[in-house]
């Protein structure tokens, strides 16, 4: 079947967005609210185990400040908490604070030019999403995506197939149809839940996770003079990930038995 879309993850994936992104927007919230938590960068490593920001709020309190969960009210504080760490982080966004990866522009003008669909499957809040884009790539860039999922719009998030069932059926697209790309074990196990060709780019907090079931898994894209650098998965001849190979990787995965890396 013919490659006719692509879904991207955000956080990781796009960018480096989480030890220097969200983590210190979690911490500046936590500091407005009067709440002593402080997430140093290796404790934040540990807890995007948890994904959603909210999710994570409460997966920490349930650990390390039980008291905090047995207050009235808890459900709105921990709301009011993320609505302020997202405030926290769309400031970084808006001060140029947090580019995307080398490779991913490059990538995205060339899907683009060349016809493919281009949707995001993201737990993280829509308006996250739209800054990052924004910030990186203009205007009007989150126009060049057909669909967005993105945060509370599932019930259950990843490692849930949820969020990539909802942008498939948006797409109008089977899986077969298309490719993700996604940088986390949390990442993959949802996008092969859903039945869909995955390449896994890596980052610091992800680099020792296992990606079983994944075509092909690198540490970036690679630019122009600076060949991408792949840890599992055949990149052929291709010094860049570019619109040919990302064809080629989802020919491959498609076949039964010979698609994933061990
Ligand atoms: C990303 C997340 C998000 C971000 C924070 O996971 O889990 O929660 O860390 O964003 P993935 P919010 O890349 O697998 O989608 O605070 O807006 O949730
Ligand atoms: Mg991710």
């Amino acid at each position: 079947m013919e490659l006719e879309a692509v879904i991207f993850d955000v956080d990781g994936t796009l960018a480096d967005t989480e030890r220097d992104g969200h983590r210190p927007a979690f911490n500046a919230a936590f500091a407005e609210v009067g709440l002593d938590w402080h997430w140093n960068d290796v404790l934040y490593g540990e807890l995007l185990a948890i994904t959603g920001g909210k999710e994570r709020i409460r997966a920490f309190a349930q650990l390390h400040d039980p008291d905090f969960l047995a207050r009235p009210g808890v459900e709105d504080a921990i709301r009011d908490i993320h609505a302020r760490k997202t405030r926290h982080y769309l400031a970084q966004l808006e001060g140029g604070g947090i580019p995307l990866r080398p490779g991913i522009a490059r990538l995205l003008a060339e899907a683009r030019q060349r016809g493919l669909h281009l949707a995001i499957a993201t737990t993280t809040t829509a308006d996250n999403v739209i800054g990052l884009l924004r910030a990186n790539l203009g205007p009007n860039a989150d126009g060049w995506f057909e669909v967005i999922g993105a945060g509370d719009v599932v019930a259950s998030k990843k490692p849930a197939p949820d969020i990539y069932h909802w942008v498939l059926e948006r797409l109008e697209l089977g899986p077969g149809a298309c490719l993700a790309l996604e940088d986390s074990a949390n990442g993959l196990a949802a996008s092969l839940g859903a039945g869909i060709v995955t390449v896994v780019l890596v980052n610091e907090y992800t680099r020792n996770q296992a990606f079983s079931g994944a075509v092909a898994v690198l540490f970036d894209l690679g630019e122009a003079g600076k060949p991408c650098r792949v840890l599992a998965g055949d990149a052929g001849e291709h010094g860049l990930v570019d619109v040919d190979l990302l064809r080629r990787w989802h020919h491959l995965g498609s076949i039964p038995a010979s698609g994933g890396c061990n």
